[in-house]
C-alpha cells in the first residue's frame, strides 16, 4: 500500500498570491471584489427575489457538522417562568424578556472558514507564521473578511440537478471542467471574479435522513485536487467558494489520499475564501425555474475577534 504524501509536498509547485496584495494582507482573493464587481453582481438582479443561505441553527436533530465537532448548544436562561418564580429582575414598567446563551464551533453552520483556519509547513496564508493561531488568531483571522464583507456577482453550478441526481454519491468527486460543463448546460458562463456557489445536495441530504445514516461512512462528495483546477480559480481569480458541503471538496484526495488539499491550494496559497454548509435548495429551485443562474451574492460573517471562522448568513438576490 503507498503512504499518503505529506500535504506540503503533494502541494510544492502549487502557486501562491502571497504578497500580491501586500505582506499584511488577510483577505486574500477577496481583494478581487472591487466596486466594479459589486456593481456587476447588482446588474444580475432582475426579479429581486431575496434567498438566504444558511442553514438553521439548532435544528432539533442536530446541524450538519464536521465528525468532531459539535451543533450549537443553546439554553435558555431566562424566560416567563423565571418570572414566575420570582427569579427574573423586574423592570419598572414590568415587562418580561427572554434570554439565550449558546456553545458553538464556529465552523458547526454555514460559515466563514479565515485564511489562517489551515496551513501546512508552519506558515499560514500570506506566508504568515502559524504560531500567529495560536490562542487567539492574531493574522488572517475571520475578522478582517468580516469587517470587509464579501458582495459580488454569484453563479450557482448545479452539479447534482447536472447529473441528475437529488445528491451526489459518497466521495463522488467533480473538477472545474466539470464545472464548465455544467455551466454551458445551464447557458451561462463563468465570468472572472464570479463568486463560485457549487451545489451537490449534499447538506439538503441531511435533513431527509437520520444523523446515523448521514455520518455513517462519511465520505462527502466534491471538488477534487489537479494542478490544472487551482491553475483555473487562479486564471479566473475567484474570490470566493461557496458549497452545500461541509468542507467545500472531496473529503479525500482520490488518487493520493490526502485529507482535503484544496483547503491548502486554495485557501493557504491563492486567499480563496471558503464558505461551507451553504443551503442552497431553495436558490437552486428558483435558478432552475426560470433558468437564471446568476445573482448579486451578499455575506457578512460575524465579527469574531481572532475567530478561525464565523457563522454567516449569505444573502442571494436574484
Ligand atoms: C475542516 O477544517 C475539517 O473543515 P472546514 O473547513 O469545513 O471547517
Amino acid at each position: 500500500m503507498t503512504e499518503t504524501p505529506y500535504v506540503g509536498d503533494f502541494l510544492k509547485d502549487s502557486p501562491k498570491n502571497w504578497g500580491k496584495w501586500g505582506p499584511d494582507d488577510e483577505v486574500g482573493s477577496l481583494n478581487y471584489l472591487t466596486p466594479a464587481e459589486v456593481l456587476r453582481g447588482v446588474a444580475s438582479v432582475r426579479s429581486g427575489e431575496v434567498f438566504t443561505l444558511q442553514v438553521k441553527m439548532g435544528s432539533p436533530g442536530g446541524d450538519p457538522v464536521w465528525p468532531g465537532r459539535e451543533s450549537i448548544q443553546r439554553r435558555n436562561v431566562m424566560d416567563e417562568s423565571f418570572f414566575e418564580r420570582g427569579e427574573g429582575d423586574e423592570t419598572p414598567g414590568g415587562a418580561h424578556y427572554a434570554d439565550d446563551v449558546a456553545t458553538l464551533f464556529l465552523q458547526a453552520s454555514t460559515q466563514y472558514d479565515a485564511l489562517g483556519h489551515v496551513w501546512y509547513d508552519g506558515q499560514i496564508w500570506n506566508g504568515f507564521d502559524a504560531s500567529t493561531t495560536a490562542g487567539d488568531m492574531s493574522k488572517a483571522s475571520v475578522l478582517p473578511i468580516a469587517e470587509r464583507g464579501v458582495v459580488g456577482r454569484g453563479v450557482l453550478l448545479d452539479v447534482a440537478r447536472h447529473r441528475g441526481k437529488e445528491v451526489l454519491g459518497k466521495g463522488e468527486t467533480f473538477t472545474h471542467d466539470d464545472l464548465l460543463a455544467v455551466a454551458e448546460a445551464q447557458g451561462v458562463t463563468i465570468e472572472k471574479h464570479d463568486i463560485l456557489i457549487i451545489r451537490t445536495g449534499f447538506i439538503g441530504s441531511y435533513y431527509r435522513t437520520t444523523p446515523e445514516q448521514f455520518y455513517d461512512g462519511f465520505l462527502e462528495p466534491g471538488l477534487t485536487y489537479s494542478p490544472e483546477l487551482v491553475q483555473w480559480f487562479q486564471d479566473m481569480e475567484i474570490p470566493n467558494l461557496v458549497t452545500d458541503t461541509i468542507a467545500n471538496e472531496v473529503t479525500f484526495e482520490p488518487g493520493s489520499g490526502v485529507t482535503l488539499p484544496l483547503h491548502n491550494a486554495l485557501m493557504r496559497n491563492l486567499g480563496v475564501t471558503f464558505t461551507e454548509i451553504a443551503w442552497l435548495e431553495d436558490l437552486a429551485d428558483a435558478c432552475a425555474a426560470d433558468r437564471r443562474w446568476t445573482f448579486l451574492y451578499t455575506a457578512a460573517p460575524l465579527k469574531v475577534v481572532g475567530g478561525t471562522g464565523a457563522p454567516v448568513n449569505p444573502v442571494a438576490i436574484r
